[in-house]
């Protein structure tokens, strides 16, 4: 998780220098038409935010930028396996076709484009004339609604067991015949997608986009199954936290031919979103000293959710670092690594250890109606496994589960940001309550009524205890 982290901040960087390395240009030469040769390789960035082959500057679009980059890599004499994002058109060289490649692109005229998975390989997409889409996993749903909500033609036809069982939000007409629009549920378990749904979706609608994470988890046969069917893409990309910024962004480009409609106009909106609460809390956090920074734990406890116990969201369980992101000392780490179970007392050592001056209690399923008051449960459940154990001054809060895994994550980087440094005159401007009402907005649930309004809740502990 924190290389992803690491990876967005540098993106991020790097575009900024690039932005500001052809003003530079730009200021010198007074504009004008001698753009396309300032160009340098210094624009290329090997890490770009957009994970289609030929964002070549690394930003969050695909446009003359990245020909210019192209143009100047061919110039330079550059290879394509110290280059890879200028190999537009994936055949191992770097050359003019791959400027041609983003010119169709930029043209809304490409039909194969090449991006890079979240399992680290190169594939294609065919370009369709909206998309039939299969999510697994409720984030990758939420990935994919949020740039197809625009677009008439394109649809969820798909769902996993896990997408089924939080329908609640995401508001699906899940059934057992396609031809009247039901959506199908693809296996019995989080994360199946069996073969024969896929078949029976491939007949109905002609082609069908599957959209998952990584192989180890999710839909682990597909490959063998539908790898070589022209009719099926399967898209493996990143859909929660900080990879949810990537996953949207690639989802938005691909589904829109890079140009063609509305979904890359939506995949940029939610990059224009994302970023102006993530840079400037990522800035402020860069300047506050590691002692300065409150002691936090994110966790979930017993009966949170049905069959959830105690465990500490620790090192590489991912929420860990997200919460450092935002200018926690998360002090997980003294529990170990991953999803680490506690008890009472070990919340208590870790008090008098390292020191804690904040719970998370991390809901789950809690979506539409009683939304509200499964946040509020979860910091009372919170207080009940911690009680007499940790100090009364520990604030306990919790937050939906819409907004701590998912595109929805920025509205809980307002509220870690702020909760932590209640002072803060940057964080002070923005409201967690606003964000998530953004969000909603974003996805197209806005006139929703049975979507909860609140985000969080909180400090439990310390108000109503003794
Ligand atoms: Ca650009
Ligand atoms: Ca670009
Ligand atoms: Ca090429």
């Amino acid at each position: 998780m924190s290389s992803v982290k690491t990876y967005i901040i540098i993106a991020a960087v790097v575009a900024i220098i690039a932005i500001a390395a052809a003003a530079i240009l730009l200021t010198n030469n007074g504009g004008g038409n001698e753009k396309e040769d300032d160009t340098s390789v210094d624009s290329y960035s090997s890490s770009p935010v957009l994970w289609i082959r030929g964002n070549s500057d690394g930003d969050k679009d695909i446009d003359a930028d990245d020909v210019r980059v192209i143009n100047a890599v061919i110039k330079a004499g550059g290879k394509a396996g110290a280059y890879p994002w200028c190999d537009a058109n994936n055949d191992g060289v770097i050359d003019g076709k791959d400027a041609s490649a983003v010119q169709s692109m930029i043209d809304g005229k490409a039909t194969t484009l090449y991006y890079k998975n979240i399992d680290g390989e190169i594939r294609s997409f065919t370009v369709r004339d909206g998309v039939n889409i299969v999510a697994v996993n409720k984030c990758q749903a939420e990935d994919v609604l949020i740039v197809i909500n625009k677009d008439p033609k394109s649809k969820i036809v798909g769902g996993d067991q896990q997408v089924r069982k939080y329908n609640n939000e995401v508001a699906l007409n899940f059934g057992t015949d396609p031809s009247k629009g039901e959506v199908l549920v693809t296996g019995t378990s989080n994360g199946e997608v069996q073969a024969e749904v896929v078949s029976t979706l491939i007949k109905t609608y002609g082609h069908v986009e599957i959209c998952l994470g990584s192989a180890g988890s999710y839909g682990k046969n597909l490959e063998n199954d539908f790898g070589k069917n022209p009719d099926v893409s399967i898209v493996r990309l990143p859909s929660w936290e900080e990879g949810t910024l990537s996953g949207v962004m690639t989802y938005g480009y691909l589904f829109g031919g890079v140009q063609k409609n509305s979904c890359w106009q939506q995949a940029e909106k939610y990059y224009d979103w994302y970023m102006s609460y993530y840079e400037p809390i990522v800035k402020e956090v860069a300047k506050i000293a590691d002692k300065d920074k409150p002691k936090i734990l994110t966790v979930y406890v017993e009966n949170c959710y049905p069959g959830a116990t105690n465990k500490v969201l620790s090192k590489t369980s991912g929420d860990y670092e997200r919460s450092i992101e935002c200018g926690g000392n998360n002090v997980g780490d003294y529990f170990g690594t991953g999803y680490v179970a506690f008890t009472p007392e070990d919340m208590a050592a870790c008090q008098k250890t390292r020191g804690l001056d904040m719970i998370i209690v991390e809901p789950s399923g809690i979506y539409g109606e009683g939304g509200e008051q499964a946040v509020k449960d979860a910091v009372q459940l919170g207080i009940d496994q911690v009680k007499g154990y940790v100090n009364e001054n520990t604030a306990i809060y919790s937050l939906s589960f819409m907004v701590t895994a998912g595109p929805g994550c920025p509205a809980s980087f307002v509220f870690f940001a702020k909760t932590f440094y209640p002072d803060n005159a940057v964080f002070k401007n923005f409201d967690t309550d606003k964000a998530f009402q953004e969000y909603l907005s974003l996805i197209g649930w806005a006139d929703r009524s049975d979507v909860s309004k609140i985000c969080s809740y909180g400090p439990g502990y310390p108000a109503g205890s003794s």
